[in-house]
């Protein structure tokens, strides 16, 4: 990874100006990274390297840089450095869309990473939220799921097998999972009950989605419903809170 150098830095800066330097600094490496110059992934210059160039204090340095990490344009980690990142994504959680169907919406290439498919006895909190009986088959996958070449989030699908036989034989490393249940089961979603979690990584997730150690995730687990009320999925879908956020469009109530 090669450390990009400001372009041209003293004369894009007005000193004497109203607009504060360090607001300058974080425009001019903004404009860099939607033109392109600087692309995801790439260092940003250290805070040393901003104060020296821009013959700035390393205060206002640093405030510029820390302005670019909280939109969500740039992260820091230990040994490597501040480097380009995406801004976060907006999930909508009304939405009942699959990763691929919502990554391809927005224009992005989704793929995915096969960590495990496995057929499991149902057990436990399992057989409540899918309503099956203890024992029963369940199709278990764990993925990570990646768009245009970024990792996005992990995700642990449980499938009750009993009204999708064969389906544990379908290749998820390319398919879609909801596409293969409306196109080849005739599923239709109807309801999903969530619950919205902030946790920290684990050391496998960090190493996954090439993020720090313990950094704060966001959890959505769910169970998914048909219209005749039979649970389709119960999941557990771990995003980088770096990376992502939820959103929500509250209906019409009253004011309370
Ligand atoms: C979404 C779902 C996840 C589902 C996946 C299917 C949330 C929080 N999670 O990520 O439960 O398994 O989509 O994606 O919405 P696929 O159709 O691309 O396999």
């Amino acid at each position: 990874m090669e450390k990009n150098d400001v372009q041209s830095p003293l004369s894009s800066l007005d000193k004497d100006g109203f607009i504060p330097l360090y607001y300058q600094i974080q425009q001019a490496l903004l404009e860099q990274i939607q033109t392109g110059k600087l692309l995801v992934g790439d260092c940003l210059p250290s805070e040393y390297e901003l104060a020296r160039s821009y013959r700035v204090s390393r205060m206002t340095a640093r405030q510029a840089l820390h302005n670019l990490k909280s939109r969500g344009y740039a992260l820091s980690q230990k040994g490597r450095g501040t480097y380009v990142t995406r801004p976060k994504l907006e999930k909508n959680i009304m939405h009942l869309r699959g990763f691929t169907e919502d990554m391809k919406q927005r224009g992005m290439m989704p793929s995915s990473r096969l960590l495990a498919q496995t057929v499991l006895s149902a057990k436990g909190v399992l057989t409540e939220q899918l309503r099956v009986e203890e024992g029963s088959a369940i199709l278990q996958l764990r993925r990570l799921r990646i768009a245009d070449g970024l990792p996005m989030a992990i995700e642990e699908s449980n499938i009750p097998l009993k009204h999708y036989p064969g389906l544990e034989r379908t290749d998820f490393t390319s398919e879609s999972l909801y596409k293969v249940l409306r196109n080849k089961y005739g599923v239709r979603a109807a309801w999903a009950d969530e619950v919205l979690e902030a946790s920290p990584a684990t050391h496998e997730e960090s190493e996954l989605l090439s993020i720090p150690k313990n950094a704060i995730m966001l959890s959505i687990s769910r169970v998914i419903m048909r219209t005749d009320e039979i649970p389709i999925e119960a999941a557990c879908s771990r995003y980088f809170g770096n990376r992502y956020r939820a959103s929500i469009r509250v209906p019409t109530t009253t004011i309370e």
